[in-house]
């Protein structure tokens, strides 16, 4: 199995993103709702609940993992690659491959959680790809919470983007770089708000074509995967919500089962 987890049911983007790119594989899916947000934890607590994660998914019989949450990558990705010899994708690098390479003026702004943000990981990157390029960084640590809510289209949640944008609107930054699984679900307001010249990107496709790629080039990785002949995609959260249903059904496009997750850490 193909193995993803976030904080919640943001990560959700990534999954669906990977069921198009590689629909011949099946893959399992660990919402953390119980603990949601992580954006606001500190990086010892964050890292801890993602190595736990990780052994839910392997539980699950998951060989690959996919950090589909930037907050987790963030801080966590080092030590998940250390203390598990199995292959971790994340979302942090193919979002700056692509800004890097689509910023026509080197202005880039990112927004995220607050441990996204604080760790200063999309600045260095960034520089590391492209030495003469800016960015410019926001935290935005309600909009997970009115994602996970489904509020989506509500005037208090354009209000509140108006206000975190307005900063990066000014320093003219050409591109925006979704830095939080939560985000594309209020991409058009997202887009709407910063203005149309400016490409936003969402690193869900991209890091599922980084993952076609990885298993084309690893036969030997691919043949230890589930396929979907095997049984259907499975989606777990350790709190099943009300909101939740509602939310995956808006990314999916169609009702998932969401099943709870038990004995998943020290929630
Ligand atoms: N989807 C997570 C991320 O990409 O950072 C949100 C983290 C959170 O829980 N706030």
């Amino acid at each position: 199995m193909i193995g993803v987890f976030d904080s919640g049911v943001g990560g959700m983007t990534v999954a669906r993103a990977i069921e198009q790119a590689l629909p011949d594989y099946r893959l399992v899916y660990f919402g953390d709702l119980a603990r949601t947000p992580y954006g606001s934890k500190s990086s010892d607590t964050i890292s801890r609940y993602s190595c736990q994660n990780v052994d839910f998914l392997l539980s699950r019989g998951a060989k690959i993992i996919v950090v589909a949450c930037n907050s987790a990558a963030s801080v966590a990705a080092a030590n998940l690659r250390a203390a598990y010899d199995l292959p971790i994708f994340e979302v942090i690098g193919p979002a700056v491959a692509q800004a890097a390479r689509f910023s026509s003026r080197g202005r880039v702004g990112v927004i995220g959680t607050r441990a996204t943000i604080r760790s200063g990981v999309y600045e260095q990157l960034l520089q590391q790809q492209n030495a003469g390029c800016r960015v410019f960084s926001a935290a935005c640590p309600l909009l997970v919470p009115l994602v996970e809510e489904g509020w989506l289209d509500k005037r208090e949640t354009k209000m509140i983007l108006r206000r975190y944008l307005a900063p990066l609107k000014q320093q003219q930054v050409d591109t925006l770089v979704l830095g939080c699984t939560h985000y594309p679900l209020l991409k058009e307001l997202i887009q709407r708000r910063i203005g149309r010249r400016v490409r936003v990107i969402d690193s869900s496709q991209a890091l599922a074509a980084e993952l076609a790629a990885f298993l084309n080039a690893n036969p030997a990785v691919a043949t230890t995967l589930s396929r979907r002949e095997e049984g259907e995609n499975l989606y777990y959260v350790s709190d099943v919500t009300e909101a939740a249903h509602h939310t995956a059904r808006r990314i999916f496009g169609r009702s998932i089962d969401l099943r709870a997750a038990t004995g998943t850490g020290d929630v």
